[in-house]
């Protein structure tokens, strides 16, 4: 019997990301081996060369899941019929440059993108990496009303195994024993709960009692990787970042195990803690394994915590202000 074939849009194929993505998408390894994988490739103009070697090189794998890939620089016709959309493709931040230049800039990308979706298949998930993801989510959102607000995400998956793979050497423990949710913004004042999260079923801070380390050299470190690894690369992170962006549509497409929780930046609206509406803001949240997610209700928050949740809040209004004429009423 034919496999299903899932039809899966990857945004910005020719780049750093799309370089390491697109060969796992391609494996099998996250549709299973009941299912086929369509690559339906975006890029600009300039860089559909670069796309078409990385389909030669993905062709040359030999990948059994492998349907079949198409290149596109239209993304209405990337988009015909698609499952899932990868936001991957946006420009990078240059020299000098400003956040709010880098939101500007890229924000136009997301209402034409958001626009094409309108063409995507009725179950389209989406998961925006390119930066600043938590608001180009909400663009492309806001510009496509044919997709139901909650099928829009933007991903901070990075920044939980981060904040694992940091609270996992210092406990000296293995990182599938860490549960931790990052709040907020995919930025440096996204916040690790430490608080809420557990190791090995135990609180974080009952397992690591150093709490000057948590709100500090953890917090830090966490918020600041990627510019360290700018630093130590002389390029953004781009394996760990493809890792993640498999992860997040795992943790929707398998239950979460109880007890546990992910995190996932998805429409703040309705949620228990105070976030103002309209966002698309990181929560612990969990999936019952079909595509959809809910925010875990009514965890305690410190006087800490919600100080650190208003910061995050904070800059996300900010964000939004910076691209209201973008956004459609
Ligand atoms: P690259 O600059 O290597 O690749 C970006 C690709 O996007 C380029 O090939 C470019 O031609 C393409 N592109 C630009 N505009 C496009 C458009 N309108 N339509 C289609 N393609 C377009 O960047 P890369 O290292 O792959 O990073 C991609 C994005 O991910 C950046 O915005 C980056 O900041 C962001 N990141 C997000 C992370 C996250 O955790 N959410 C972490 C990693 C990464 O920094």
């Amino acid at each position: 019997m034919a496999k299903q074939v899932v039809k899966v849009a990857v945004t910005g194929a020719a780049g750093q990301i799309g370089y390491s993505l697109l060969f796992r998408l391609a494996s099998g390894e996250v549709f299973g081996p009941d299912k086929r994988v369509h690559l339906s490739l975006l890029e600009l103009p300039a860089a559909i060369k670069a796309a078409e070697g990385t389909a030669m090189e993905i062709e040359d794998c030999g990948f059994e899941a492998l349907d079949s890939i198409s290149i596109h620089d239209s993304a209405d016709k990337a988009f015909e019929g698609i499952n899932w959309a990868l936001f991957v493709g946006s420009k990078p931040r240059g020299p000098g440059m400003e956040r709010n230049d880098l939101i500007r800039d890229n924000g136009p990308i997301f209402v034409n993108q958001g626009k094409a979706l309108a063409r995507a298949s009725s179950d389209v998930r989406i998961v925006t990496v390119g930066n600043p993801c938590n608001t180009n989510a909400l663009i492309a959102q806001h510009n496509c009303r044919e997709v139901p607000a909650t099928h829009f995400t933007a991903m901070t998956m990075l920044d939980e195994n981060r904040a694992k793979a940091q609270l996992a050497k210092k406990a000296n423990c293995n990182v599938g024993d860490i549960n931790i949710a990052i709040w907020g913004n995919h930025s440096s004042t996204m916040y690790p709960d430490f608080e809420n999260g557990t190791i090995g079923g135990k609180k974080i801070t009952d397992v690591i009692r150093d709490r000057a380390w948590l709100e500090g050299d953890f917090m830090k470190t966490v918020q600041q990787r990627g510019a360290a690894i700018i630093a130590a690369r002389g390029k953004s992170s781009a394996a760990s970042a493809a890792s993640a962006c498999i992860d997040h549509m795992w943790r929707l497409m398998k239950p979460t195990p109880a007890g546990q929780v992910f995190s996932c930046a998805v429409p703040s609206d309705g949620n228990s803690y105070g976030v103002p509406a309209g966002l698309i803001f990181s929560f612990p949240c969990r999936s019952k394994g079909d595509g959809k997610y809910e925010i875990v209700k009514d965890l305690p928050i410190s006087d800490y915590g919600r100080k650190k949740i208003e910061e995050t809040t904070k800059e996300l209004l900010a964000e939004r202000e910076v691209v209201k004429e973008l956004l459609v009423k």
